[in-house]
């Protein structure tokens, strides 16, 4: 079977829609005929500051969320990145297979960087490369994000490429897995922007309450005139509108715009609403029980911690021999 990677940020608690519609959804449906590792990348969260006891909190409630939407731990390796030592040990090298220009021309980096002036650390900068070696350990065939990881993995591949020609053949080169109608969802009050969670107002949160959500999904900022079409162009905010109650509810787009034919923008909003709210209510239920019991859901994650080791462990060794690294007796 071809094997999946990815990852997500424990950063914020709760993901938004964008985490959700942009990448864990596939997560959940490639599980069912792929080679699944799926994790919390506590490592990546650092490159801010973090505040401790919140960190670990926060990365029990994304494994509890994961779970919640549908990853299987008996299918799919479900682990926290900091469990396997490896990620770091190959983000070195990694690091040292890159040049500075090259990191320079990340986007994220300089969209981040721009925005937090004063508290720039390394780690930011290097973070693409941490992520190249989140990848490369388990030899993925795919990787499944959003449209805004695209040039990360862009850079993933040319590491990979770059050491195999220079040491021999060690590392698959990776594909993004990137599913067209979702790969950017828009923040709500700015829908020409990617929904953030470094840019809150827009962003709707799996774990807020409820009526918080619908509150924000009636005052979505949306676009001249008064007909629901979908046209990105010229009316994004309506076309995010679409496509996120497109995504929840399973009907097609044309089918919703035939359907809000005649009928007003606020109309459009409330329902979108009520999708919401009652796709996730059940959701936010299952995360709160596994949170009850926190002890088995680390003993889930030691579990996946300990397969994701036996694969990522193999791949170091290999790439340590290439190097010419001496090995331990
Ligand atoms: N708006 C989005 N649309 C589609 N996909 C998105 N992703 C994030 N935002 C959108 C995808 O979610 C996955 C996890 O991302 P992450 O852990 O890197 O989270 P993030 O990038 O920190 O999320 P934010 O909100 O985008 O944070 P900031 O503001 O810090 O950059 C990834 O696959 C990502 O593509």
């Amino acid at each position: 079977r071809p094997r999946v990677l990815s990852g997500i940020q424990p950063t914020a608690g709760s993901f938004h829609l964008g985490n959700y519609l942009g990448a864990v959804r596939q997560w959940v449906s490639l599980q069912e005929d792929h080679d699944a590792f799926y994790c919390v990348v506590d490592l990546h969260a650092i490159t801010v500051e973090q505040d401790p006891k919140l960190l670990r909190q926060n990365t029990r409630v994304s494994a509890a969320q994961l779970l919640a939407l549908g990853i299987d731990p008996e299918r799919s390796t479900l682990f926290v990145q900091s469990h396997v030592p490896e990620h770091a040990q190959l983000g070195w090298i990694m690091q040292c297979l890159t040049g500075f220009g090259e990191a320079s021309r990340m986007t994220q980096f300089k969209d981040k960087s721009a925005r937090n002036e004063s508290s720039v650390g390394v780690g930011l900068f290097t973070y693409p490369i941490l992520q190249a070696a989140d990848i490369l350990l388990y030899q993925a065939h795919y990787v499944p994000v959003g449209e805004d990881q695209r040039q990360h993995l862009e850079l993933t591949r040319d590491l990979a490429g770059r050491f195999n020609s220079r040491y021999g053949k060690n590392f698959r080169l990776p594909e993004a897995y990137i599913v067209k109608d979702t790969a950017k969802i828009f923040d709500l009050q700015d829908p020409t922007a990617k929904m953030s969670k470094s840019v809150p107002g827009g962003v709707v949160e799996l774990l807020e309450d409820t009526k918080k959500s619908a509150k924000k999904i009636r005052s979505a900022v949306t676009d001249t005139g008064r007909e629901i079409i979908f046209d990105v162009e010229n009316k994004p905010g309506v076309s995010n509108l679409l496509t996120i109650y497109s995504a929840l509810s399973g009907r097609s787009v044309d089918d919703l715009v035939t359907a809000y034919d005649g009928k007003g923008y606020g109309d459009l909003k409330k329902d979108l609403g009520e999708v919401f709210t009652e796709w996730v209510t059940p959701i936010q239920a299952r995360v709160a029980e596994y949170l009850d019991d926190p002890a088995e859901l680390d003993k889930v994650l030691a579990r996946g911690a300990e397969h994701a080791r036996e694969v990522a462990s193999v791949t170091l060794r290999r790439t340590y021999e290439k190097i010419g690294f001496v090995a331990p007796v």
